[in-house]
């Protein structure tokens, strides 16, 4: 016990860098921080995630699309601007009320791209290297789902999942995936990080995984 405790704490200054939080052991083995303010915990599967600017991050799109494409953050920033306020909620019970996203919808992108007859879902990846995520088309294709380039009206943080992240906001906060650099078309779901996990690919707020959370109104 004393072993363990000695390893958390030793790990807890790096892990504070940016982030003002304090380090909490997770028994799901995340790494999970309490944020000193704001309601926010952070989440980062990976133990270190690069840092990503607009002179270095792409976003590539690819899979059973016309038009495979890659985006800088400039070229993301030009598209339409989409903002949604909704209450986000982790799958672990944490709320965080009425949080302002905003950035580029997905179904342009995906509309840009041009989805083959076949495409039927899509699958996420992340420049921390490890998370993942997925969606079917028909949920991607939603009017609030994102590629979400800022939070609380200014630009998403790293530590939030930036320069750009997913933003499901229908759904539990797993499905955000941040620091998203992938979106491949594909002819079927293939789980993500947490799914592979056992979580639900189809994680609407209330009414997936159960876990005892209240719906929001
Ligand atoms: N790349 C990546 N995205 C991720 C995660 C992660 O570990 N890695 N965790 C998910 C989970 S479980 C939650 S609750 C939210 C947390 O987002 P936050 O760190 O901005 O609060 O990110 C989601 N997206
Ligand atoms: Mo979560």
């Amino acid at each position: 016990m004393l072993g363990l405790g000695a390893v958390g704490l030793g790990a807890a200054p790096v892990l504070q860098r940016g982030v003002e939080t304090i380090a909490q052991n997770d028994p799901t083995g995340l790494t999970e921080l309490l944020p000193a303010g704001g309601g926010f915990r952070y989440y980062s599967v990976a133990s270190s995630v690069p840092r990503k600017n607009a002179d270095t991050y792409q976003l590539k799109i690819d899979g059973l699309v016309e038009h495979p494409a890659t985006y800088t953050l400039d070229q993301l920033r030009a598209l339409p601007q989409t903002r949604i306020v909704r209450d986000v909620q982790c799958v672990t019970g944490w709320r965080v009320p009425q949080t302002p996203f905003e950035g580029v919808r997905l179904s342009a992108l995906l509309d840009a791209a041009g989805v083959h007859p076949e495409g039927r879902a899509l699958y996420f990846t992340c420049f921390d290297g490890t998370y993942s995520e997925s969606l079917t088309l028909h949920q991607a294709r939603r009017d609030d789902v994102l590629v979400a380039l800022r939070m609380r009206d200014k630009p998403l943080s790293h530590a939030h999942g930036g320069p750009a992240r997913l933003y499901v906001a229908p759904m539990y906060f797993y499905k955000s995936a941040k620091w998203l650099s992938g979106i491949t078309i594909t002819d079927k779901v293939r789980p993500g990080y947490w799914e592979e996990r056992g979580y639900d690919v189809d994680a609407w707020v209330g009414r997936s995984n159960g876990r005892g959370d209240t719906p929001t109104v």
